[in-house]
């Protein structure tokens, strides 16, 4: 399974040097700073672009079957507020999680060895994107991960941070349901601990992240699908995750719900390292009030 998620990572980092390489050649003229206007279209409330700045409050679900030698399962509901500043340069995003329960019999006796619930570790995130030539931008940003979680379990025991870089290409087109265009964002985060409580191990992950995005032509549904790899530097432990979400603006059904849309996001987890098996997403957004 190791050498599977290799090959896939080493397929995606092709896939990423490849798009960078062919990006400048390959702009249609009508693609000309298309970048540039995704960022700044604010009659965009999807909230699925990642560069578009607008005051964003959501809030979401998770239920996860985790990968424990009995059974195991985590229910998370987060706080996420994300905000333009420095005259719409700079986006500041955090992300508050509540764990309702975590159970998990961790080595298949048939009793549950952790049975928790509480806060988990608060993060913040600044972004800042310097750079728009025709249909590609530069992203980068900077995320803080605290050591905030109640119980040992609810957190990784360390404050963190996680620099990265990713690259955007805006494009239009699509399949099926969705024709409008979209994005296609890989991205590649390094992070790392500064600080561990007593007992517990440093945090290093180098994350390769994938962003696919594509908009229905009215703008009223989109679909996204992430995968990440995980190289997790620390355990040594290789995984990859991959989520795919279905949105939907209330305004397809409810016009006065301006700015407001919910998601389905699935998700599963590959490689024998993998702390989860897969999961269910439920979302709410609002963008732009
Ligand atoms: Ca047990």
């Amino acid at each position: 399974m190791r050498r599977v998620i290799r090959k896939l990572a080493t397929s995606m980092l092709f896939a990423f040097f490849a798009s960078l390489a062919l990006a400048p050649v390959s702009v249609a003229q009508e693609e000309k700073g298309i970048a540039e206007q995704a960022a700044k279209d604010t009659s965009d409330k999807s909230g699925t672009n990642p560069i578009n700045f607008q005051r964003d409050l959501r809030i979401y679900n998770e239920y996860l079957w985790l990968n424990t030698a009995g059974d195991g399962t985590q229910n998370l509901t987060t706080l996420e507020f994300r905000t333009p500043f420095a005259g719409g340069k700079w986006q500041f995003r955090t992300r508050v999680p509540f764990i309702t329960s975590l159970r998990a019999d961790v080595n298949g006796d048939g009793i549950d060895d952790i049975d928790d619930s509480g806060l988990g570790d608060i993060n913040f995130r600044l972004l800042t994107v310097p750079y728009f030539e025709g249909a590609n931008a530069l992203a980068f940003a900077l995320e803080v991960f605290v050591d905030t979680a109640s119980e040992d379990s609810l957190g990784a025991g360390t404050t963190s941070l996680a620099p990265i870089v990713f690259f955007g290409r805006f494009f239009r087109g699509g399949f099926g349901p969705w024709q409008k265009g979209g994005l296609f964002a890989p991205g590649l985060q390094y992070k790392f601990s500064v600080d561990e409580d007593e007992g517990r191990d440093k945090t290093e992950q180098i994350i390769l992240d994938i962003n696919f995005l594509l908009q229905s032509v009215d703008g009223q549904s989109w679909l996204f699908a992430e995968p990440q790899i995980v190289f997790d530097q620390e355990t040594d432990a290789d995984f990859a995750i991959m989520d795919i979400e279905f949105g939907w603006m209330m305004t397809k059904w409810w016009p006065n719900l301006t700015g407001q849309s919910f998601y389905l996001r699935p998700t599963f987890t590959i490689g024998a390292d993998r702390p989860t098996d897969y999961g269910i997403e439920v979302g709410y957004k609002f963008i732009g009030w």
